[in-house]
C-alpha cells in the first residue's frame, strides 16, 4: 500500500466513525441542525457564473482550464460560504495553498468525501458530490484561489439605470392601495417580489428583481421599496405610481446581502446604503435614484487584531439618533458608525463588537442595535445615541434573529429576544439600562422552543405572543410548524402550530419560515417554503385567536420566504 493510501485509510478508520455518530445524533435530534446549518451557510454564490484568472501553480496538483473553471463553480455554489472567496477562512477552516499543499490530495479527498465533526459536511457520502468531483475539488483547493474582479464606482455607474428621473414621477400617490399594509414577499428563486394587499391577500403585483433575491427595505417616508438580490442588482421600486414599478435599478457589486436607507431627521428619503459580500465595501447612495455617491472598503484588521482581506457586510440599520448608518462587518466583527451628513468629508466611528456579525435589529426605543455574532455564540449591543458599545451579551448557540422580537416581559420590563440555528434556546435580553438597570444587556430568561434549526422569532407591540420558527429542523414535523409562547407566561412553554398542514398543499419541504405582523398586529404571515418545481404558500393566522385565518395560494407564489410590512420595516416595528 503507497503511503497516502494508507493515510486515507487511517484518516478513513478515525473521521468516519464519528461522521456516522454525528449523523446518527442529527436523526435522533442531538445535535439537531449542524447538518442545517451547514447547509444554510453553503447557499451558493452568484460568483460561481464570474470568469476567473487561472495561476498555475506548480507545485499543485496539475488541472485543465475546463477543470479548473467547473471546481471553481462548485466552490462557489458550496464552499465560499464557510470558507470565504480568497479561502482564507471565514466560519470555515483557511484552504490556502500553504496549508493544502502539505496535507496532499488523498487527505483532502477523505475530508471532502466523508465530512469531519468539527463542522464539515460529507459532500461525497451525502450524495452532494461524486467521486470524481470530491477528486476534482482536492486538487482545485490546492491551486492559487482566483480572485473576482473589484467593483468601482465607474462599474456601478456603467450598471445604473434611471428608469423614471425623479421629474417624471408622480407628486402624490397614484393608486388606492393601502400602502402601510402592503407586503413585499420575496420569492427567491424565481428572482422576483411580489407585493401583496394585506387586507385583500391579493398580489397586486409581482416585479422582477435580482438573482435569489433577498431583503426588502423602505424608505423613511414608506414610498420607496428598496430591493436587493444576491448577484448585487438593487431595484428601486415607487410604491406611488399607478402601477409600482422599478424606477432605478444598480449593480453595487459582485455579490450582496443588505440595504437599508437614511431615517434620522432631515435626511427622509434622502439616501440608500448597500453592503456587498464580494467585493468587501458598501456604497452609498442617492435614495431616490440609487446615484452611487461613495464607497467605502471594509478590509482590515478583525477585532482581534489580524488581517482579513474579505470582510462581508452583514447587517445595516439607520440610527434614529444621528445622521449615521450602522453596517456590520462579518468576519472582524467591527461595527462601523457611518456619518453620512458629509459625504466628501466622510467620518466613521468603529466599534469593535464580536466576530461573524450576520443579522439584529433595534431595542424597542430605536436607541439600542443587538445583532447575532452568530459563530461568537453572542449579541453585541451597540448605543447608536452614544455611538459606544453597550455590551457583548453571551447567548446559545448561533443565535438568528432576523430582526429579534420586543416585549415588555413580565418581571424583567423591556426586553429583546432571540432565537438559535445550533440549539433549541431562546435568550431573552433585558434592554432597559435606566428603570431595569439590574437586568440591562444581560440574559433574564433561556426559553426552550421546539428544536434548532430556528431562522426567525417575532412578536408585535400590540401582541401577547411570541412565534419562534424553526425552518432548518432536521425533522419535518418541527421544521413546518411553529411554536407560539404567550408573553405574560412564558413558564408554561409553548404550543405548536401545524402552519403546514393548515396550508392544504402537495408535497414538498413546506418549512414555516418568517413569521411577519400585520401593520394592525392582529394577523401574522407565515412562509410555507417549498422548492421551486413545488407548490409554496403563505398561511396567515389571526394572532388573537391562534386560529387559521387565510391561506393565499396563487401559482406565481415560488418559493416565497421573507415578507416585509411597508409600516412595520418602515418604523423598525419587531
Ligand atoms: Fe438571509 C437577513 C445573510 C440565507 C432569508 N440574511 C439577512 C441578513 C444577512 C443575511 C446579512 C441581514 C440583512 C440586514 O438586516 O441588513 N442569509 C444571509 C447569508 O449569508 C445566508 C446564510 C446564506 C446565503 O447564501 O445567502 C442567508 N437568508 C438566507 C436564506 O436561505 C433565507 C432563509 C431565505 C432567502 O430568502 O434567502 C434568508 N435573510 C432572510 C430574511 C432576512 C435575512 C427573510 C430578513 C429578516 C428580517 O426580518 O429583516
Amino acid at each position: 500500500m503507497t503511503k497516502s493510501k494508507w493515510m486515507a485509510r487511517t484518516i478513513v478508520a478515525a473521521v468516519l466513525p464519528l461522521a456516522m455518530a454525528n449523523a446518527f445524533a442529527q436523526e435522533k435530534g442531538k445535535h439537531p441542525t449542524s447538518g442545517a446549518e451547514q447547509q444554510y451557510q453553503a447557499g451558493s454564490s452568484p460568483l460561481a457564473n464570474v470568469d476567473m484568472y487561472q495561476d498555475i501553480n506548480p507545485k499543485a496538483p496539475p488541472m485543465s482550464k475546463a477543470e479548473f473553471d467547473a471546481a471553481r463553480e462548485i466552490y462557489f455554489q458550496r464552499c465560499a460560504g464557510c470558507h470565504g472567496v480568497l479561502r482564507k477562512g471565514a466560519t470555515g477552516k483557511p484552504l490556502t495553498p500553504d496549508k493544502t499543499i502539505p496535507n496532499g490530495s488523498e487527505y483532502l479527498k477523505v475530508f471532502i468525501k466523508y465530512g469531519s465533526p468539527a463542522g464539515m459536511p460529507n459532500w461525497g457520502t451525502s450524495g452532494e458530490l461524486t467521486d470524481d468531483q470530491v477528486d476534482l475539488m482536492a486538487r482545485y483547493v490546492q491551486q492559487t484561489p482566483p480572485q473576482p474582479p473589484e467593483f468601482s464606482l465607474k462599474d456601478m455607474e456603467a450598471s445604473w439605470k434611471l428608469v423614471v428621473p425623479v421629474n417624471k414621477r408622480p407628486t402624490k400617490q397614484m393608486n388606492k392601495l393601502n400602502l402601510g399594509n402592503l407586503f413585499s414577499v420575496t420569492l427567491r428563486d424565481a428572482g422576483q417580489i411580489a407585493l401583496i394587499d394585506g387586507a385583500s391577500k391579493k398580489i397586486v403585483s409581482i416585479l422582477k428583481t435580482g438573482y435569489a433575491v433577498h431583503i426588502s427595505r423602505m424608505s423613511a417616508s414608506g414610498r420607496y421599496l428598496y430591493v436587493i438580490g444576491r448577484d448585487a442588482r438593487l431595484n428601486l421600486i415607487d410604491l406611488w405610481m399607478a402601477e409600482p414599478e422599478t424606477v432605478a435599478e444598480l449593480k453595487v457589486g459582485l455579490e450582496a446581502r443588505s440595504v437599508e436607507t437614511s431615517k434620522f431627521k432631515g435626511y427622509e428619503d434622502k439616501y440608500a446604503v448597500a453592503g456587498t459580500y464580494w467585493p468587501p465595501q458598501f456604497v452609498i447612495m442617492d435614495g431616490d435614484t440609487l446615484k452611487p455617491r461613495k464607497i467605502v472598503s471594509t478590509r482590515g484588521m478583525t477585532v482581534d487584531n489580524e488581517y482579513h482581506p474579505e470582510p462581508r457586510v452583514a447587517s445595516i440599520v439607520a440610527s434614529h439618533f444621528r445622521p449615521e448608518f450602522v453596517i456590520t462587518a462579518k468576519e472582524t466583527g467591527k461595527i462601523m458608525l457611518v456619518d453620512y451628513s458629509d459625504l466628501q468629508n466622510l467620518k466613521m466611528t468603529t466599534l469593535d463588537g464580536a466576530k461573524f456579525l450576520h443579522d439584529g435589529g433595534m431595542d424597542s426605543t430605536g436607541r439600542y442595535f443587538l445583532v447575532a455574532a452568530n459563530a461568537s455564540n453572542k449579541i453585541a449591543v451597540v448605543d447608536t445615541k452614544e455611538d459606544k458599545m453597550a455590551a457583548v451579551v453571551d447567548v446559545g448557540k448561533i443565535p438568528h434573529p432576523g430582526r429579534g422580537a420586543n416585549f415588555i416581559h413580565p418581571k424583567f420590563g423591556p426586553v429583546w429576544a432571540t432565537s438559535d440555528l445550533g440549539d433549541e434556546e431562546i435568550s431573552v435580553i433585558g434592554t432597559d439600562p435606566v428603570k431595569h438597570k439590574a437586568q440591562a444587556w444581560k440574559v433574564v430568561a433561556t426559553l426552550k422552543g421546539q428544536g434548532g434549526g430556528s431562522l426567525f422569532i417575532k412578536t408585535h407591540p400590540k401582541s401577547k405572543n411570541l412565534w419562534v420558527d424553526t425552518p432548518l429542523n432536521p425533522d419535518a414535523a418541527i421544521s413546518q410548524s411553529v411554536a407560539v409562547f404567550d408573553i405574560s407566561n412564558l413558564d408554561k412553554g409553548f404550543v405548536t402550530l401545524p402552519i403546514a398542514e393548515w396550508a392544504g398543499i402537495g408535497e414538498g419541504a413546506k418549512r414555516i419560515v418568517q413569521p411577519e405582523y400585520n401593520k394592525a398586529g392582529d394577523e401574522v404571515w407565515f412562509s410555507v417554503w417549498s422548492a421551486k418545481d413545488k407548490e409554496s404558500a403563505i398561511v396567515v393566522v389571526d394572532d388573537k385567536t391562534r386560529k387559521l385565518k387565510a391561506v393565499i395560494k396563487d401559482k406565481r407564489l415560488i418559493t416565497p420566504t421573507g415578507k416585509f410590512n411597508v409600516n412595520n420595516t418602515q418604523h423598525d416595528v419587531y
